[in-house]
């Protein structure tokens, strides 16, 4: 591993982070809105997010870091190395549900995935990767998931895509074994990674697949936004990942039809 420093101390910060969060579940959250009722903000998220920031900050002052929340949001480039962070991915579920949530943390340079960390807190599963070495759950080596078709498996989705037929979801979804609608692009990555969904397709932004390309990559996925354009990585947009055999079905039957 060429960055095993970098790996060793990413993992102690995602633990201690993820006691955190898990001891102040106990405690009332302080929910607030963003973009409307159903785009959530909490302390934990921004409490997380400040955690993590400080860490990079005291081990690595020269890095560049783009962030879900506070003033972290946006980045005039990728150039050098950067990380790339979302502190809560799937805050509906951590309100609601009290599981189904991740944090996730990527570092790019000059806009190369280098790691990759999708962390399940409640089922205390780390999915992380490092390019060209390979994608582990904890301390267990993935294999490889089979090139499976559109009509051989699951895919995740976004439940708005779906109900409105954006890029026809609703048909992919039909030719698929059925759609599965998590509210958190960590669990929907780590279903594609694991061989149990084909595919995902959301509307994202940069630190919602950041970590997980670096994984998918390793396996060979293909991935893109929905048009088949290289992602951004500076807005939200439609995203598409898959396994080669479902992606190319996906754009020529359905996307680009
Ligand atoms: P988030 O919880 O970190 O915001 C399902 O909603 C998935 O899409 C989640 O991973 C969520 O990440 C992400 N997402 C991105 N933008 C969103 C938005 N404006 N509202 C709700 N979810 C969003
Ligand atoms: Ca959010
Ligand atoms: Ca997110
Ligand atoms: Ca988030």
């Amino acid at each position: 591993m060429t960055n095993e420093k970098m790996i060793i101390e990413i993992k102690e910060w995602l633990k201690e982070a993820a006691d955190y969060i898990r001891v102040n579940l106990t405690n009332e959250l302080d929910v607030s809105q963003k973009s409307g009722r159903t785009d959530l903000v909490t302390n934990i998220d921004e409490e997380t997010q400040l955690f993590l920031i400080k860490k990079i900050n005291q081990h690595y002052p020269n890095d560049r870091i783009l962030a879900e929340e506070k003033g972290f949001n946006s980045l005039d480039s990728l150039n050098g190395r950067v990380w790339i962070i979302d502190p809560i991915d799937g805050t509906m579920n951590f309100v609601m549900e009290h599981e189904n949530f991740c944090i996730m943390i990527a570092v790019y340079q000059d806009g190369v995935g280098q790691l990759g960390f999708i962390y399940d807190v409640m089922k205390d599963e780390l999915y992380w990767g490092e390019k060209d070495h390979g994608v582990f759950q904890n301390d267990r080596r993935l294999p490889q998931p089979k090139d499976a078709a559109l009509s051989e498996g699951l895919i995740g989705m976004n439940a708005y895509m779906y109900r409105k037929n954006i890029y026809s979801a609703g048909e992919i979804g039909h030719a698929s074994m059925g759609i599965r609608v998590s509210g958190c692009a960590g669990v929907e990555l780590i279903a594609i990674l694991k061989g149990n969904h084909i595919g995902y397709i959301s509307n994202l932004s940069p630190w919602d697949y950041a970590a997980g390309l670096v994984l998918i990559n390793e396996f060979g996925f293909s991935y893109s936004n929905i048009e088949g354009n290289p992602l951004a990585f500076d807005k939200r947009e439609y995203f598409i990942a898959a396994t080669p055999k479902a992606y190319t079905e996906m754009q020529e039957k359905f996307i680009h039809k």
